[in-house]
């Protein structure tokens, strides 16, 4: 009799040191316990055997034995079932759509600086492209610049420490330079690039940006000539209708010079903020070609003519995009440039 009693306690110890590591596993243990063919039913059926004075203390005792059994099952089963829960969130699901994929945009300046080329490029001006560190001569000595020329303040210029002779170029008419050494007129070339300014970086101006410089050089290339190249530009880049006028000016590299005005396209001539109230913009300099930048470059000023052009292109699309601070074109926040995407 006390065998049977030995029996359960036995059980109640292998339930206790039963080893459970998954569902399979447990499903074992429930059918070698606790199912209706179970250990814990045959030793249930034992209670024949015991004394009529222990049949209570022998049923509460394997009653004790089944509750373990249950509760280990239970608490196993909520643990795995958590745990295959949570492993299936990992799990890839080869039917879910494909997460869309985020496109980047061309950056404001490079758009408004295609344009410029592309606008350029329809009336017969190709690309010309020079170094963003550059000799003296190709800065300023070629362009009717000479040492101690006080032309050279007119922008504040990044040297370079190892070498006085090499300056991060202020324009991009080093291009233009290089390549009036190269080839004969007729030459009708744009030439866009980065530049650098020793300048206060504020709302309105930044110690790098960009240009887009234009020069043709021909015979006979007279004022009327640039007046027109311009004049299409403007109608082809703000819109037709918008007026030009033409202000003197001085370059050192033009002689004459000037200054060219667009009519506000925020008010149309009405008077603004944008337009200081005059209902005119500044858009770019221009001038015809000083001839003695033509003989620094060999070409002959008795026979040829040219007409010389430039703008910042950060200007340009400020104001054809309405932007009122030049440093957000360097900042690259992902809120401003998105509000590009889609336009080329
Ligand atoms: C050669 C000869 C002449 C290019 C020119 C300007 C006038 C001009 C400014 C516009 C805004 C610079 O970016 S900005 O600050 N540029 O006003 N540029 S004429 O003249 C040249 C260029 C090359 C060989």
């Amino acid at each position: 009799m006390d065998a049977i009693f030995e029996k359960v306690k036995a059980t109640a110890e292998e339930i206790n040191d039963y080893a459970i590591g998954s569902l399979e596993e447990l499903e074992q243990f429930r059918i070698k316990y606790i199912g209706s063919k179970g250990e814990l039913k045959n030793l249930f059926a034992g209670i024949k055997e015991v004394a009529p004075e222990k049949k209570k203390e022998f049923g509460q005792l394997v009653n004790q034995v089944k509750q373990q059994a249950e509760e280990k099952f239970n608490t196993i089963k909520a643990s795995l079932g958590n745990e295959s829960s949570a492993s299936s969130k990992n799990s890839i699901d080869l039917t879910a759509p494909g997460e869309p994929i985020t496109l980047g945009s061309r950056h404001p300046i490079s758009i408004v600086k295609n344009q410029i080329i592309e606008i350029f490029s329809r009336i017969g001006f190709t690309i010309a492209e020079g170094p963003e560190l550059e000799s003296d001569w190709y800065n300023f000595s070629a362009l009717n610049m000479p040492e101690n020329h006080p032309a050279r303040d007119m922008q504040d210029t990044y040297f370079i420490q190892q070498d006085p002779d090499i300056v991060l170029r202020t324009h991009t008419s080093n291009a233009q330079i290089r390549t009036m050494e190269s080839q004969e007129p007729p030459i009708r070339v744009i030439c866009p690039g980065r530049v650098y300014r020793n300048e206060t970086i504020s709302a309105r101006a930044h110690c790098q940006f960009h240009q887009v410089e234009g020069l043709y050089i021909d015979e006979k290339v007279s004022f009327a000539d640039l007046k027109q190249a311009l004049y299409y530009f403007t109608q082809e880049m703000f819109g037709e209708g918008t007026k030009i006028r033409l202000r003197p000016s001085y370059f050192p590299f033009t002689e004459p010079s000037a200054e060219m005005d667009i009519s506000c396209l925020i008010c149309e001539g009405e008077g603004c903020s944008v337009c200081k109230h005059t209902g005119w913009v500044e858009i770019l300099g221009c001038g015809m070609v000083d001839p003695n930048v033509l003989d620094n470059c060999k070409i002959d000023s008795e026979k040829y003519t040219g007409f010389a052009f430039g703008m910042g292109v950060e200007r340009i699309a400020m104001l054809k995009y309405g932007i009122n601070d030049i440093r957000l074109f360097f900042e690259n926040d992902v809120r401003f440039l998105e509000q590009f995407t889609g336009i080329n």
